[in-house]
Order: structure tokens, then sequence, then C-alpha cells
């Protein structure tokens, strides 16, 4: 248990995190339309990408079926947000970031919806009604159709749209939301996109990924520019992945490989946009233990998605982008994806741990947002995973706070004591 002693300070934000296309059901956009046109083939190919997870045996009726790849009504958290919000309630948490979901807000080129816009009006207003603090994303994956059609962030020209989209969203839901984050995972979305080619629009062209990963810094920069011309009361930042990366032996080649490997993740994209950002949102899931020049992770603990569990990696990735950065940081995600609820409440305790040996260091750290609030669906590998502190049953759609969560909601109480 963790000794409530701890330093974290009142105001420390205590929260869980989310994203539109993940929860809310109904939407459609370029990663709706992806979805419907692979699915078969994703399920198809389950077998042969996933077959060596742990929990195989668990998720394969589910993973070769084409339904599992497409979003559907996801967990309804459209028309359930109140349920949702009240479940943060019950765990004492006073923070929750979402994000604003661009198709719905502008379903066609400078068409707005009065609806949409509305039911986020509301949607914050409920927030706030509870004492919680909305943390907003703008970019979290998804895009409008046209503007996928008209070739994303690929063309700089087009980065234009996204800067109306931010200033809008400013406008019309700012006032009350402190914290906004313009784009999530910029090097995720690089990767999946257009470097592995496994979400759309699934290429695999380094000249075209580079393209993007300038124009995603020019679109922060922009939007952060528009958000803080509506008001100076905002602060905003982009949510970044960061892989703890580090030599497993005290080679010279290990040492080197990993230094690369750590600038090429993090440090290549911070180093262009942290002038523009007020604070650094943080997402750690895994780190990458490096040897010569190939990363070979410890076996002993992983997530049902196979990747490292090392949750108290965490300290040193937030002592590194501290120091490097010196902006307060924000942890807008961390979890895990453990359907049997095995390992989230040792994950929590350590990353609990961790945050406090990170800041018994010196790092300034604003919050912890856990991911996911409830059960999402996973991007190209579906809904079998399970994020969720509430597991969310798809036929019923009820929630139900997993036994790590009650825990989680139990130490918040004390910690914030
Ligand atoms: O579900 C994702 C989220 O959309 C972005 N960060 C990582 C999460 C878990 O994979």
């Amino acid at each position: 248990m963790i000794r409530t002693n701890a330093s974290f300070p009142k105001k420390f934000l205590w929260g869980a995190s989310t994203a539109a296309h993940q929860v809310e059901g109904g939407n459609h956009n370029q990663w709706s339309v992806w979805e419907l046109e692979n699915a078969r083939a994703l399920a198809m190919k389950a077998e042969y990408h996933i077959s060596d997870l742990n929990k195989w045996d668990h998720i394969k009726d589910i993973a070769r079926q084409p339904d599992n790849y497409v979003s559907g009504k996801a967990v309804d958290h459209y028309n359930r947000y109140k349920e949702d919000f009240d479940l943060l309630k019950k765990l004492h948490m006073n923070a929750f970031r979402f994000s604003v979901e661009w198709s719905r807000i502008e379903p066609e080129e400078g068409v707005w919806s009065a609806e949409a816009i509305e039911h986020y009006r509301q949607y914050i207003m409920e927030l706030k009604k509870r004492d919680i603090e909305p943390v907003m994303t703008l970019f979290h994956f998804t895009l409008p159709v046209w503007f996928s059609d008209m070739g994303g962030f690929e063309k700089r020209r087009n980065v234009k749209y996204f800067e109306r989209f931010a200033e809008k969203v400013a406008h019309e839901l700012g006032p009350g939301v402190r914290y906004i984050v313009t784009i999530n995972e910029p090097n995720v979305y690089l990767e999946q996109s257009y470097l592995e080619g496994s979400w759309p629009p699934a290429k695999q062209n380094k000249i075209v990924a580079w393209r993007v990963l300038e124009n995603l810094a020019y679109a922060h920069k922009l939007a952060a520019a528009a958000i803080r011309d509506v008001s100076s009361d905002h602060l905003v930042s982009i949510a970044h992945s960061t892989t703890y990366t580090y030599a497993g032996d005290d080679s010279w080649l290990s040492s080197i490989s990993a230094s690369i490997m750590q600038y090429l993740s993090d440090d290549y994209f911070l180093k262009k946009i942290i002038k523009h950002c007020d604070y650094l949102g943080v997402n750690y899931y895994f780190s990458a233990r490096v040897y010569g020049y190939r990363v070979h992770n410890p076996d002993e603990k992983q997530s049902d998605l196979g990747w490292d569990a090392s949750p108290m990696n965490l300290q040193f990735a937030l002592e590194r982008l501290y120091d490097k950065y010196d902006k307060p940081i924000l942890i807008t995600e961390n979890g895990i994806a453990d359907m049997d609820d095995e390992l989230r409440k040792w994950w929590i305790s350590q990353s609990i741990v961790a945050m406090k040996l990170a800041m018994q260091r010196g790092v300034d750290l604003i919050g912890y947002l856990h991911w996911s609030l409830v059960d999402n669906f996973e991007w190209a590998y579906g809904k079998w995973p399970r994020f969720g502190l509430a597991a969310v049953n798809y036929k019923t759609m009820e929630r139900r706070l997993r036994p790590s969560a009650k825990w989680f909601g139990a130490v918040i109480a004390k910690l914030r004591q």
C-alpha cells in the first residue's frame, strides 16, 4: 500500500483519459471509413499478427471476427458521458482528458455543426458541475474525411484548416478549459500511419512521413498561437508518447544506440515545438532496453498487447524530460491492457511511487491521467484489448469498475486528503 504521507500537492490532478473515436461511437471520419474497408483483412491476419500474445487463447474468437475492428457504437460514451463522469467522482478524481471530434464539429469544410458544439458545451459543463478539470484534445488520430481527402497533414497548405478548427474550438468551448492538447502522440501517428502503414492512410513512405512530422510541428505552433489569441488563460501542449530508452549493458554501442533511438523518438520533434508549449503532456506505456543496436526487453511482465511492463521507468522518463525541457509535466496517459485485471493494481502503485520519486528529485508534476476511464476501441487491434478502469460489456454497455480501479479510487481519496 502506498504511504499516504506522499508529497502530492493538494492541487495535483488525479484523473483518467479517453479519446472521442475510441469511446464515443457513431463517428464518421477517416478512421471509420478505413475500418469498414479493412475489418475483414485485419480479422484474417489476426492469427499471423498476434497469435504469439499470452492471451491468444482467450481472444482468438473475437480477434478473428471482422466486427472487432469496427468501432461502431464503441462504448456509446457520446450518449452515456454523464454516467461515465459519475465514475470519475466515484474514483475521487478531479480531472478528465477527452478529445473533441473534429469531424462532428466541422463535418464539411467550413460548415460548423451547432449541434455538435452544443453537445461538447454540455459535456464540459457536466465536468465542471462535478468539479472535474477538463483537459481537451483537438486531434487524437481522427480527421474529417474532407480533410483527409485533401491530403491531411501531408500538405503544408492544409495546416490552416487545423488552425481554424483550433480557433473555433477555443472560442466556442474554451471558456473554463485551462488545459488544451493540440495533437496526441505525433510520433505514434507518424509511425503507424506513414512508416508501418498499419493505420490510415496506411502509407510506408519516409519522405511523406518526414513531411507530416514537419507539418504537425507547424500545426501545433499555429494552433497554440490561435488558442492563446482567444484567451491567455489556456495552457497548451501536445501529448507526447515517450518510450524510456536505456542501454542494457555498459558497451558503448548499446549506449550510443539507446541515445540515438531516444533522440529520434522524443527529441527530434519536441525540440521543434517545446517553446510553443506551456507544459508538457507525457504519455508513458513502455520502455526499450537496448543491447547493441537491438531492443530486448525483460519479459517477466507484459501487457495483454505484449508490451514491456516497466512502470517504474516512468520516474526516469519524467526526470529526463523535465531536465531537458524544463516545463511542468502533465501525465496525459499511462495504463495497461489487462483484461483479467491481474497487473493493473501493481502498475498503478508502481507508477505512483515513480511519480513520487521523480517529484522528490525536483520534477514539477501537474497530474496523472490514467488511460483509460472505460474500455476503449484500440485502433487496429479493435475492441479486445481492455485498458479501462471500468470494464464495459459491449452488448449491454454496462460499466463495472474493476477491482484495481476501486483500489485506485481509495488511494486517490487518501492522497487528496
Ligand atoms: O489507445 C491509445 C491512445 O489512443 C493513444 N495512446 C496509447 C493508447 C493505448 O495504446
